[in-house]
């Protein structure tokens, strides 16, 4: 809608209309034609099993922490601080209109984003001004073999534009894949302790981009490395851009955000030689973390397989600190931010993420833009731990504001609301992934901050940081970062302007643009920082109640499996082996000698550390949830990627079973054959393969079939690939599933798999189909049917079968 529309007396039309721009939300910009009323579409509950459901867990949250969240706060009188029923009305049909319609591709986002999109087909060639261009395979020259010529404009320009393609790299999380999608509440339980919308209208469901990213590397580094993974979420809403910005883990190295420059110097390359890529196995970070305690939380975190996530659709994501939700009425209650992926929280381990570093550094992004390709969407439920503001020194042993502790879910439920589903690539990486700028302090009314001093840091980078990295101060007009809702003030001019403001008036107060845009005040659906008594001594100090740096890094260790616990070990043994400098080694163990004495041992072993005296008592307590074994997931496995290796002599109709069994169960299965092409199957049939076993590895699977075929087991025996493929599966605790003869490979590959189990005692005895600890024997001879097939699928839905004696395999 043009200003110039408006009438003279706009100020006074608007403002008694409570905002009239607000029903305009999604079409404002460019007159798209987008439903005033989103599609009724309740959102599916999926809750996870382990989640309590909203009412459950609300009632725990009252038994547990009493009675403020019960209290029914008496609603506040017209013209109080709550905003009136017309403004409420309009921001809910904004909300609406911004939101997406059922209707793939129907969205208020990509209407918006349509605008901009840029087809080629059918068009000519032409020069950034529209010229037609004649020739762009030869520049310009003063004859065949003669000099170029300065007037050849098209040569010029097409150098130049390449000269500039490049943008500064995010100083950190360079690393990154993008993609679309929506958000939707289940109910409207949280209306009572938010006024942002987009969280409390079931019927709503909002726009987002999603940024998944590593922290340490630049942005063409690999996606496996051991590593901190960002999770944000761009929510396009009716009341303006929410952006999410967390991570994978739930605490943050630091406490106070001065100590973030130093933090990541520490942990990128090292400045003199910019090396490691993408590592903290190097002396800096070691040399950081041993001299800044606080880090040692994070560390614990760091140093777990939630460093090395599967995949993004197997990750959890945290807000990581405490912000407030705000309920219309002012009602202020603290919250943090949980997403769990429905697909549960699966990782590599260590061995397979280096080797996928080389094999396929573009792992994960690969995994995110195919899943949304296949239809398997990327799906986490929001969850929120609530705690009432009279609450806040509740817990004995955690200060709200210290972003290095978690509120353990056994104190706090985690309440599920909501969730997110990822349904849409994007169309151009750069446009999109690489400029969407999210910036932490973008919230809308009903959320807002806390005054923990990491989040205050953050609160000035994120919009700071764009100014350089996208060129100037109107990165916002960029479509990917473009408000829904209309944007309209007297910001102005600078690098990259696109908008072209109408009118004289380009301040506040005004009578020459009709006063407009109007200021609508605290009752006109307008952020309100939340009122709040300041009272203190203006000083460098951190608060006494930061000081414990330990006992969450034990309750992180205890939480573990024994498996978790050999990972941890093993990565503290890795990184530190990697450090040359003797005191960091030892002074780190000092550290872990006072989490857990036996983790300390354990390391020094590793290290050439001597064994440090018994530190202080563990107290054993644990929170089971910490623990990925808590959190399998439900959607068994769709979206897991099984190989099934063939060679010429197969025998196809066990194949087709487990084939057609596995696709029809959701999972990604594929051909190997020792060469491209086809392999000739037992009957003489030619059967097509999808892949050259050499042009991947067992790692980039999650399980791995041998098919059956006597002529084919002497061709798979005897290719040092195929052994090792089987091997490296294994040594990975990778399911694995053997058809009849197929079993040779395992023998060649001499897999401890027969020892493994007091079920059975070797080859001889096999069941005709039985799971051994993940491995699933079919019986020489025999079809394979649909018992198999489903013994394949819980093997492969458990992930890993870490209890394997894998110590021994040379893969
Ligand atoms: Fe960030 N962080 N950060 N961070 N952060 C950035 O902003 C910063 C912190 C996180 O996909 C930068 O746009 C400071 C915690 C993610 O584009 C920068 C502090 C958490 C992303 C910045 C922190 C995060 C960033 C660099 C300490 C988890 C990627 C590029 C006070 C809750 C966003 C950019 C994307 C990016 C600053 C700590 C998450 C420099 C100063 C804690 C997921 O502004």
């Amino acid at each position: 809608m043009s200003e110039r529309a408006k009438p003279k007396k706009a100020a006074k039309k608007a403002a008694a209309e409570g905002g009239a721009e607000a029903k305009n939300a999604a079409a404002a910009e460019r007159g798209a034609k987008v439903a005033t009323s989103a599609t009724k579409t309740p959102a599916k509950k999926t809750s996870p099993s382990r989640r309590p459901s909203a009412k459950t867990a609300a009632a725990q949250v009252t038994a547990a922490k009493a009675a403020p969240f019960t209290k029914a706060v008496p609603a506040k009188k017209a013209g109080s601080r709550s905003a009136p029923a017309a403004v409420a009305e309009a921001q809910k049909r904004a909300d609406r209109a911004a939101a997406a319609s059922a209707a793939p591709g129907g969205d208020a986002k990509i209407l918006q984003l349509n605008a901009h999109r840029v087809d080629k087909l059918d068009t000519t060639l032409t020069t950034d001004q529209g010229i037609r261009v004649e020739d762009t395979d030869n520049s310009l020259r003063a004859g065949p073999r003669g000099p170029s010529l300065l007037e050849d404009f098209h040569h010029r320009e097409k150098i130049t534009r390449f000269d500039h393609e490049r943008i500064p790299e995010r100083v950190v999380h360079a690393r990154g894949s993008g993609a679309h999608g929506y958000f939707q509440p289940y109910d409207t339980s949280l209306a009572r302790y938010t006024a942002a919308n987009f969280l409390t209208d079931p019927d709503v469901r909002t726009p987002v981009f999603v940024r998944f990213s590593t922290v340490q590397g630049s942005r063409g580094s690999t996606d496996t490395p051991r590593d901190v993974r960002g999770f944000s979420i761009k929510f396009y809403t009716g009341q303006g851009v929410y952006d999410f910005v967390g991570n994978n883990m739930p605490v943050f190295f630091i406490q106070d955000g001065i100590k973030f420059p130093d933090v990541i110097h520490a942990v990128k390359p090292e400045p003199h030689n910019e090396i490691p890529q993408a590592a903290s196995a190097h002396d800096t970070f070691w040399d950081f973390v041993t001299l800044q305690p606080e880090t040692m939380h994070h560390v614990i975190w760091l140093m777990s397989d939630r460093a090395l996530p599967r995949s993004f659709r197997t990750m959890q994501g945290f807000g990581v600190h405490t912000f407030r939700l705000v309920a219309a009425d002012g009602t202020r209650t603290f919250v943090k931010f949980h997403w769990t992926p429905l697909a549960g929280v699966h990782s590599l381990v260590w061995d397979e993420a280096q080797k996928i570093s080389g094999k396929d550094p573009d792992f994960n992004r690969r995994d995110l833009w195919e899943s949304i390709e296949a239809g398997n969407y990327p799906e986490y439920e929001l969850g929120v731990q609530l705690i009432a503001e009279s609450d806040e020194f509740a817990f004995d042993d955690i200060d709200l504001l210290d972003s290095t502790k978690i509120i353990p879910e056994e104190v706090v439920p985690v309440v599920p609301v909501g969730r997110l589903v990822l349904d849409r690539n994007p169309d151009n990486f750069f446009a999109e992934t690489e400029q969407v700028a999210f910036c932490l302090q973008n919230v809308v009314p009903g959320i807002d901050f806390t005054d923990d001093p990491l989040l205050q840091s953050r609160l000035f980078s994120y919009l700071d940081t764009q100014l350089t990295r996208l060129g100037g101060p109107n990165f916002a007009q960029i479509p990917i970062n473009r408000s829904l809702a209309p944007v309209r003030n007297h910001q102005q001019d600078g690098f990259h302007q696109h908008e072209i403001p109408l009118g004289q008036a380009n301040y506040h107060p005004n009578s020459l643009g009709g006063g407009c845009p109007v200021v609508p005040g605290a009752g006109g659906g307008a952020f309100v920082h939340t009122p709040e008594h300041v009272d203190g001594i203006k000083e460098r100090k951190r608060s006494e109640t930061f000081a414990d740096h330990y006992s969450q890094a034990t309750l992180f260790w205890n939480s573990m499996a024994a498996w978790e616990k050999q990972h941890i070990i093993a990565a503290y043994r890795f990184e530190l082996g990697k450090v040359t400098r003797p005191h960091i080694r030892q002074l780190m163990v000092e550290h872990l000698n006072q989490i857990d004495h036996q983790l300390a041992v354990a390391v020094a072993a590793g290290i050439g550390v001597p064994s440090p005296a018994a530190g202080p008592p563990n107290p054993g307590r644990m929170s089971p949830a910490l623990s990925q074994a808590s959190m399998p997931g439900s959607t068994g496995v769709i979206g897991r990627k099984v190989a099934i290796l063939v060679a010429d002599g197969v025998e196809a109709a066990s194949l087709e079973t487990v084939r057609d069994g596995l696709t029809a169960a959701g999972a990604v299965v594929e051909l190997l054959g020792l060469v491209d092409g086809a392999v000739n199957t037992a009957d003489g049939a030619a059967l097509p393969v999808d892949r050259a076993m050499n042009t991947v590895a067992s790692v980039l699977y999650d399980a791995v079939v041998v098919a059956d075929g006597d002529a084919a087991l002497d061709q798979l025996v005897s290719d040092g690939y195929a052994v090792h493929f089987v091997a490296e599966a294994y040594k990975h605790a990778k399911a694995l599933g053997v058809l009849g003869v197929g079993d040779r490979l395992v023998q060649a590959a001499r897999l401890p798999v027969y020892e493994a189990s007091d079920r059975i005692a070797g080859p001889a005895s096999k069941p005709s189909a039985g799971a051994l600890d993940g491995v699933v024997f079919l019986a020489p001879d025999t079809d394979a049917d649909q018992q198999f097939v489903d013994e394949m699928v819980i093997a492969i839905a458990a992930h890993r079968h870490y209890d394997r004696p894998v110590d021994g395999i040379a893969a």
